[in-house]
């Protein structure tokens, strides 16, 4: 435990006394944001936001960031994404602060905070995909990473050309039902079914470090996955995945990503819509969510420059648990972050 700050060592001594605990722990880590302590203010009070974590007005002195993009006008089928960020942080108040298997603490490893939503234009999607990449480039200036709730999948496409102007090329792990790599959609080349296609043609990935995985359900043509092909994604089609833990897979994936810059993109509709009804364009066989959690996990030791989850569409899930599933996810990728320290 000798990497660990002070005001761990303390947190463990004084936490049956939760009142001094919390008032200690907050001044050994001051530097350092914290989620309100269930035991200090009820889940169910205070503002909604991220994690329970305090709202910052941008990215300055942060190491992560939780952003909402609440842009829902990419979406060809149903619509709804637009109200994903605000439910996702509303299902995140039972969010804890540890994470008990992996033994990370990201909360005193890094500083984190809520910068709020983008301020998009659902009658311009031109123009939002300018702000998107503007907003994210402020956001990466100073090596923040941000971790971004959609809005549909069309978002992830201008956070990635930010990315590359900072980074260089990326590689990408996608985990969706559909590849995102169709041509153009009622003769428009931005909505959310194109954004791969869009950062192949600009040349934002570094293609061999590139993998979908969950991929799905019925095609346009034989001919929809010839993007993927012709650039050497690898494909992890949702069958590959059935009945097994996904734990053997990400030892494959490590090795793909390699040292190289990560962006890590989830689409929750690539899990089961028996799990994550909450979706615009739903596809039966998903995975499940504990084969989420080890895609996420296995990406412990990549070079995460940021990562999303996009899709959630509240107006279809009135029981909130695809949001809930997406902010655990969010957590989960918030926890093997690089910086991020171990207990165990
Ligand atoms: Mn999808």
């Amino acid at each position: 435990m000798a990497f660990l700050p002070r005001c761990t060592l303390l947190r463990a001594i004084k936490q049956v006394h939760i009142h001094r605990f919390f008032a200690t722990t907050q001044k050994a880590c001051k530097e350092k944001n914290y989620p309100i302590h269930a035991n200090t203010l009820g889940r169910w009070a205070g503002i909604a936001s991220m994690m329970r974590l305090p709202v910052h007005e941008d990215a300055k002195d942060l190491d992560a960031c939780f952003v909402g993009i609440p842009f829902d006008s990419g979406t060809s089928y149903r619509s709804g994404t637009r109200f994903g960020p605000r439910q996702i942080r509303t299902e995140s108040a039972m969010i804890r602060h540890v994470n008990a298997v992996t033994g990370a603490s990201p909360y005193e490893s890094m500083m984190v905070a809520d910068i709020g939503d983008m301020s998009v234009v659902p009658f311009n999607v031109e123009r939002t995909c300018r702000i998107i990449k503007e907003e994210t480039a402020k956001i990466i200036k100073d090596g923040c990473r941000p971790l971004s709730m959609g809005g549909d999948h069309l978002v992830t496409y201008p956070v990635l050309q930010a990315m590359k102007e900072k980074y260089g090329k990326i590689g990408v792990v996608h985990i969706d039902s559909h590849a995102d790599t169709i041509e153009h959609q009622l003769d428009e080349k931005l909505a959310h079914g194109t954004p791969f296609t869009r950062a192949v043609e600009e040349d934002l990935l570094d293609s061999k470090r590139v993998v979908q995985i969950g991929l799905r359900g019925s095609l346009y043509s034989h001919d929809d996955f010839n993007v993927a092909d012709s650039q050497g994604f690898r494909v992890v089609r949702v069958e590959e995945c059935w009945h097994k833990s996904l734990t053997p897979l990400m030892e494959e994936v490590r090795e793909q990503m390699g040292d190289g810059p990560v962006y890590l993109t989830f689409c929750i509709d690539a899990i089961d819509p028996s799990f994550a009804p909450g979706t615009g364009t739903p596809e039966v066989g998903g995975l499940t969510t504990i084969q989420a959690i080890e895609i996420v996990r296995g990406c412990k030791g990549l070079n995460i420059i940021g990562a999303d989850v996009v899709e959630v569409s509240p107006p279809y899930d009135p029981f909130g648990t695809t949001a809930l599933i997406g902010a655990n996810l969010l957590f989960e990728m918030l926890c093997i972050l690089p910086g991020v320290h171990y207990v165990k």
